[in-house]
């Protein structure tokens, strides 16, 4: 029950560019529940499971408290101190370059601003640049060609609006799950409405695709230049917005034509079925009102500014854009990727959606910032790209490197080299919420951020809408916001006046007269689309209470702007959006004899990145428990590895050791894996360890969809299972197997185990590190199975099981065991078979919301409930957020032979 004294606060979710609104309520000093904001425009009180488990999330345990330097704890005013003093220091012996910033999407705007203020223009130093490279540089890049400006033209209900929506490279189902569901809501609305979804592999998206396109990977600038060709010679094209608002179609049909002569030509490229091609060219041409949301399988890639274009030409081509319910989307993945665009966050960009080479630019910001008068005053050009920055750390040119949340030793390609080049980096800063991460081993000066619930700002979703994060709950420990940190070391470096903010609706205030800062025709610059000078002087009540909107935000738009380019106006210099001829290229990394596979890697419904916050809501580890790569049939069937054993993955730099899931989903030939474990949760499984470094030529854009590599079996003596009590363990030995996966539960770890040697004697290799005598033992050399236990004052300290993880007993049981006071003698009979006599194991959640598992939902199909709806009546799954539904819809599929005929009440 609510407490008389429990609040609620509006908030916004942290995760995906969706942006959804959150309600949280605060009691006692923490966050006991969130739900979704009912007004909110983004999510109208939806949430995914990522979302509704936040509350979950949270918490002092596993966070960053106090600042370190050189490993050691420090004060506050030290490390300020310190930091200041190290970057000065290097700055005064190599000058201003030597130091960089390397920032992300996760940041507010008010933390970006002024880390982008003080690195560009007062350190006078080019190299600040974000994660966003690795996300939306491609999608940036490809809006600035064709639009002139990185602007998103639609918005969310031109989603529901739309006759046909294409989903290219887009995993929407997982990833932006709320939009997804008002997808689907709308689709069933509008039973005309059809989805297309153009991916490799067949993902959850599929399940409401009217029309699936499995292209061999890279292909889609073929397909798309296919379609420009294909409209032009079935008269689609839209001549009369062509003449009027765009410019260079004849070069991109010249292109188009010459790489897509015709349908069969571009169904042998992109391997797919002729007759599916023309009807998704059919379906595109003929309907006006097309979104295309496209995400990181167009994105991440060496020619991911060229496929966003191909894209985007079609639009242009057909006039579908500009118009409710049409337009090339690209969809944003971190919850505020779009703030960093604007503030200039790109180390391409200098502020406000100023590039270095904008006339006027470099001017205009020094006056404003008033970094004219000093010296250094601001770079006169664009500083290095993330993978080039890391380049210059490993030739020693940039020697100091200040990392706010982000985690390059794991989200860059080539992840070896990138930890090679941060050993050895002279200064490497380092501010992060979470107490243990990769990337913390090689800080010399630690940070403690604030997060999500105790931090102050505004974040702007996929759709140019910005929106409040609120802080409730105090940081732990002394854990500082991100800005203050930033401004109490431009301080100390001399910069007192420029950073003196005592709020970040200050900040705020800033940004906002920046954008508005001679932006018109009539001061003599160009107008720029980005302009939100309409929130100038909120002052803090309004900040506070700021609702939802959308830029731009200006006099003349003061409630915001819902779509961009109504009027055919783009924000070129002429006015006309451009169509680019467009060159298709193939991934660069080369598939070989040696490494003949080609390496898909991605995202999975419950986790975020890292893990260093999803991974602390038990329930969202359940659906995937271990890192994975999912492999064709055939493929497995070659390489000699079959479901659910081990199996490596080797790269021309890198290995991955990881369970095998053997997927029809997949492609002949290509192998997805996770982005997700790192270091902290298993041996050896980076899925960017496999990537090279290999960027798009015009965005920097690594190409972290392509990798080559090999399959091979895992050859393993055995498998264990160890479940140890939380706080038990001070020593994990077990982290020397060969293969090891840490699945935090409810009051205990799981670890999932396996090694190339054999045990000789279990006890003496683990014994004496486990936290309890051994209570219950029983072995069978013969076929090399163990079940042990071990108990202290009456409470299970650990659970070990030699053998294959098939034959785990559904692990519920055994967690509350975990959490009893004390065991009763029942419960301590049956510890090693892990289960209640005669229970029944619920096998692997599919359900996180309600944590149904898949062998209760199978056994309830077998018995008559064959559809979502009888599904939901009798166990619940599905009802919440929606998300397991597509694995519901399959359960259901490969169930149904099984079903017994429901009675009807009337037999
Ligand atoms: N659950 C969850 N949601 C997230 C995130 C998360 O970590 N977890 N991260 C957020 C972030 S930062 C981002 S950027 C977004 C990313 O969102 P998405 O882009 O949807 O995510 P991915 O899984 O990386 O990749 C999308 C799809 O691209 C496909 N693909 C691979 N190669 C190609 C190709 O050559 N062509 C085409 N057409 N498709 C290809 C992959 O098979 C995959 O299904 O997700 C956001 N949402
Ligand atoms: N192979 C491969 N590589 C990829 C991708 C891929 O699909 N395949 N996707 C790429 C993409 S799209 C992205 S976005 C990146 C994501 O990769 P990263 O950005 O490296 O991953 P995160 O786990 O989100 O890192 C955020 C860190 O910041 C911390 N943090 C959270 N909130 C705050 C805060 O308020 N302040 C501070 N100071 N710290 C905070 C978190 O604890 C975490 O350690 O990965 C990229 N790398
Ligand atoms: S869809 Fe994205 S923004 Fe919305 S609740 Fe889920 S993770 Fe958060
Ligand atoms: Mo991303």
């Amino acid at each position: 029950m609510q407490q008389a004294n429990a609040y609620q606060t509006k908030t916004t979710c942290p995760y995906c560019g969706v942006g959804c609104g959150v309600t949280a309520t605060v009691e006692a000093g923490s966050l006991s529940a969130v739900e979704g904001d009912r007004e909110h425009p983004a999510n109208y009180g939806r949430l995914c499971v990522k979302g509704s488990a936040l509350h979950e999330t949270l918490g002092e345990q596993g966070r960053l408290t106090r600042p370190r330097v050189d490993g050691v704890e420090a004060s506050w005013e030290d490390a300020l101190t310190a930091t200041a003093g190290r970057l000065n220091a290097l700055r005064q012996e190599h000058g201003n370059h030597c130091v960089a910033a390397y920032l992300s999407g996760q940041l507010l705007t008010e933390d970006y601003y002024v880390a982008n203020k003080l690195f560009k223009g007062f350190l006078g130093t080019p190299h600040l640049d974000t994660n966003s490279r690795l996300c939306m540089a491609s999608a940036v890049a490809g809006y600035k060609r064709a639009f002139g400006a990185d602007a998103v033209p639609c918005n969310y209900e031109d989603l529901e609006e739309a006759e046909l929506v294409v989903l290219v490279g887009s995993n929407l189902a997982w990833n932006h799950p709320v939009l997804y569901q008002r997808l689907k809501v709308a689709k069933e609305h509008n039973p005309l409405m059809r989805v297309v979804v153009i991916d490799p592999r067949v993902t959850d998206s599929c399940e409401i695709a009217d029309l699936y396109l499995g292209i061999e990977p890279g292909s889609d600038a073929y397909l798309f230049n296919g379609l420009l060709a294909w409209m032009a010679q079935r008269n689609k094209l839209d001549t009369r917005y062509l003449e009027r608002h765009t410019e260079g179609v004849d070069e991109a049909l010249v292109a188009a034509r010459q790489s897509a002569g015709s349908i069969a030509e571009v169904a042998a490229a992109c391997d797919i079925d002729p007759e599916r091609l023309e009807t998704f060219y059919y379906w595109f041409a003929s309907q006006l009102h097309v979104v295309t949301l496209y995400s990181q399988g167009v994105n991440q890639s060496s020619s991911g500014t060229d496929k966003c274009n191909a894209i985007i030409n079609c639009h242009l081509a057909g006039g579908k854009i500009g118009l409710p319910g049409a337009g090339p989307f690209s969809i944003t993945g971190q919850p505020n990727a779009m703030g960093g665009r604007e503030v200039g966050g790109l180390a391409n960009q200098l502020a406000a959606h100023m590039d270095y080479h904008t006339p006027g630019a470099l001017d205009l910001v020094s006056r404003f910032w008033a970094t004219d008068s000093l010296t250094p005053c601001l770079p006169d050009g664009p500083g290095y790209k993330a993978v080039e920055l890391f380049e210059a750390i490993e030739r020693g040119e940039v020697k100091a490197l200040w990392v706010m949340a982000t985690n390059p030793a794991i989200s860059l390609p080539d992840a070896a080299r990138v930890r090679a080049a941060l050993e050895k980096c002279p200064l490497v800063i380092v501010s992060e919420c979470a107490a243990h991460t990769d990337l913390l081993p090689y800080a010399d000066i630690v940070l403690p951020a604030s997060g999500w619930s105790e931090k102050d700002g505004t974040v702007t979703n996929s759709e140019r809408r910005i929106s409040r994060q609120r802080g409730m709950l105090p940081p732990p420990g002394e854990a500082r916001h991100d800005w203050w940190i930033i401004c109490e070391v431009a301080k100390r470096l001399g910069f007192a006046e420029a950073f003196d903010y005592s709020h970040p609706w200050e900040i705020f205030d800033e940004h906002a007269r920046l954008s508005g800062f001679e932006n018109s025709t009539a001061s003599g610059g160009t107008k720029r689309l980005f302009d939100i000078s309409g929130l100038i002087g909120l002052g803090r009540e309004d900040y506070d209470a700021l609702a939802p909107i959308q830029w731009p935000v200006t006099v003349a738009t003061p409630h915001g702007s819902a779509r961009l380019f109504e009027d055919g106006q783009f924000a070129t210099a002429n006015g006309r959006a451009k169509l680019l001829a467009i060159d298709p290229r193939g991934p660069e990394q080369a598939l070989s004899e040696t490494y003949p596979l080609r390496l898909n890697t991605g995202r999975i419904r419950d986790q975020w990145h890292t893990m260093t916050r999803t991974a602390r809501s038990p329930r969202l580890m359940n659906h995937r428990t271990e890192p994975f790569m999912d492999v064709h049939p055939d493929d497995a069937l070659e390489a000699g590895v079959s479901d659910q054993a081990l199996a490596v993955l080797t790269a021309a730099k890198g290995e991955f050791r990881a369970r095998v899931r053997v997927s029809n989903a997949q492609r002949r030939g290509d192998v997805f894996v996770p982005i997700h474990w790192t270091d902290c949760f298993t041996r050896q499984a980076r899925s960017s360890a496999l990537i090279d470094s290999i960027t798009d030529p015009l965005s920097g854009q690594p190409e972290a969809k392509h990798g080559a590599v090999a399959l091979a079996p895992f050859a393993t003596e055995w498998q264990a299972t160890l479940l140890v009590a939380d706080g038990a363990a001070g020593a994990t030995p077990w982290r020397a197997s060969a293969y090891w996966a840490r699945i935090p539960m409810h009051g205990c770890q799981r670890w999932q185990l396996a090694d190339t040697q054999p045990v000789e004697d279990w006890l003496v290799r683990f014994g004496e590190w486990l936290p309890a005598p051994v209570a219950l033992w029983s072995e069978d050399p013969a076929s090399g199975r163990l079940r042990a236990a071990g108990v202290e004052n009456g409470k299970l300290r650990w659970w070990l099981m030699v053998g294959p993880p098939a034959e785990l007993p559904g692990l519920a049981w055994l967690e509350a065991r975990f959490n009893d006071e004390a065991l009763n003698d029942t419960h301590r009979r049956r510890l090693l078979a892990g289960c209640d006599d005669g229970a029944v194991d619920s096998g692997p959640v599919v359900c996180s919301c309600h944590q149904v598992g898949q062998k209760t939902i199978a056994n309830a199909i077998r018995q008559g409930d064959t559809s979502i709806e009888a599904l939901g009546a009798r166990l619940a799954c599905g009802t919440q957020c929606g998300s397991c539904i597509p694995e519901l819809k399959s359960l259901i599929e490969e169930e149904r032979p099984h079903a017994r005929a429901k009675q009807s009440p009337a037999d």
